[in-house]
């Protein structure tokens, strides 16, 4: 409509003007996906946002998403101006992992090495020896087991689990989860696999166990969507935020994704599977940032010079 073309019009002017660009989540607004499409700058996941910023020649990077995609952005790229529609998208993941109660357990296991998701605020990276995202979680653990070593796991304890699963690595787990894919359940995926037997299930390893033993395909959202684009299924029931099914429909045109339910009884709530933090996001909220500067990420130096070691590393390991 009129009122959202304008907000786009004013956004593309001012991105220009100020040597900006546009880093928007999956699980965004489909009006900020494809703003970021249209104006050059990239639509990912934490890990592919991370490294877009960082090798971006813009002087400023307009993160669309939660808090920590841009403590990471900053981290990343300290020169640089990073701003947010909202300094309020937070994440679940990050709320539950307080930095003092984390340094505390990690103390009191010095001899595992310490990884943590992406999805932590600046000073739990900071007291980590690695950071992954769920795209390279796997690869990553599975490295350090074979190396013989011991793991402590912040803070997604569905996301360690199968990480301990699939790997066969001693896993301390943090007791942490996501309130968008905890949601997901496994009964009423069942039923649904009966109405479309020959539906493919993906499902995002933030999800609970009995959710992802239903899964024909388990991975990150740029896994998921590259399963979409590649399997012959014509029929898809994902696991997921929904905001995934902008991006997926785009790269998988034709096939017929559905949303895996969150009910027991194989109703999907609309409003569940969605991030309420990633939905902060919006045209209008981003003309008001790119406009007034309000929302600019600052992360304290000494956090930047200790968090940026980890997230180094592990942009280096994904490579
Ligand atoms: O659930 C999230 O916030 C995800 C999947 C982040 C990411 O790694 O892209
Ligand atoms: Fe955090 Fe879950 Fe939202 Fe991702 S979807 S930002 S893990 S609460």
């Amino acid at each position: 409509d009129a009122e959202k073309l304008d907000y786009r019009n004013q956004i593309k002017v001012l991105l220009k003007q100020q040597n900006a660009v546009l880093v928007a989540h999956y699980y965004t607004d489909p009006d900020l996906q494809s703003l970021a499409e249209e104006t050059g700058g990239c639509v990912s996941d934490s890990l592919e946002m991370a490294r877009f910023g960082k090798q971006h020649p813009a002087t400023t990077l307009v993160v669309a998403g939660v808090k920590f995609m841009g403590e990471t952005a900053k981290i990343l790229s300290p020169e640089k101006t990073v701003l947010m529609p909202t300094l309020e998208a937070t994440c679940s993941l990050d709320l539950g992992c307080p930095v003092d109660e984390f340094s505390a357990f990690c103390d009191e296991h010095p001899d595992r090495e310490v990884v943590v998701y992406a999805n932590t605020s600046a000073a739990v990276k900071a007291r980590s020896d690695w950071v992954v995202t769920s795209s390279i979680a796997l690869e990553l653990v599975e490295h350090l087991h074979n190396q013989g070593k011991k793991i402590l796991w912040a803070p997604d304890k569905h996301l360690g689990a199968y990480v301990q699963r699939e790997t066969g690595a001693d896993v301390l787990l943090w007791d942490s989860a996501c309130i968008v894919h905890d949601e997901f359940k496994a009964k009423g995926l069942q039923d649904l696999k009966k109405v479309y037997p020959d539906a493919a299930v993906l499902v995002h390893p933030e999800s609970p166990e009995s959710v992802v033993n239903l899964a024909d395909v388990v991975g990150s959202t740029s896994q998921l969507i590259q399963a979409a684009q590649k399997m012959e299924n014509s029929t898809f029931i994902v696991a997921t935020d929904r905001g995934i099914f902008y991006k997926m429909q785009q790269q998988a045109p034709g096939k017929l994704l559905i949303e895996a339910p969150t009910g027991g009884n194989g109703a999907t709530c609309r409003s569940c599977a969605h991030c309420p933090w990633m939905a902060m996001n919006a045209l209008d909220n981003l003309t008001l940032e790119l406009k007034n500067h309000s929302n600019e990420v600052h992360v304290d130096a000494a956090l930047i010079e200790q968090a940026m070691i980890p997230l180094n590393r592990m942009l280096d390991f994904a490579k």
